[in-house]
């Protein structure tokens, strides 16, 4: 009975860790609209490798990477990479982004 249990408990977990983990994204571009009102809306690729990821194809780009390095207490900061280039094809994260272009892919710019 406790192994059965047990299993349940572990398997509800790993939804919930999964689930968890794209609810976060979402929350993300949230939070990304709500920073640049202004800007075209962030995709999955703003700061992933893939343009739609699945499960276990959430590689972050050089972009996400560098948002994920800002997390704290659960929240990101947006300004604090703004001025950076993370895809180090000459145009700052915060001009992409105005320009709608991707801040996380060289080729994009
Ligand atoms: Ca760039």
């Amino acid at each position: 009975m406790n192994k059965v249990r047990l299993g349940v408990v572990s398997l509800a977990s790993a939804v919930a860790l999964v689930a968890g983990s794209a609810v976060a994204t979402m929350d993300l571009q949230k939070q990304f609209g709500t920073t640049y009102p202004g800007a075209p809306k962030a995709k999955c690729s703003t700061c992933h490798v893939k343009a739609m990821p699945k499960k276990g194809e959430a590689d972050l780009n050089a972009y996400g990477k560098d948002l994920l390095a800002t997390k704290k207490d659960g929240k990101y900061d947006f300004a604090k990479i703004e001025k950076l280039d993370s895809d180090k094809d000459g145009v700052s994260n915060i001009d992409e982004i105005k320009k709608g272009t991707n801040p996380g892919d060289p080729a994009s710019k």
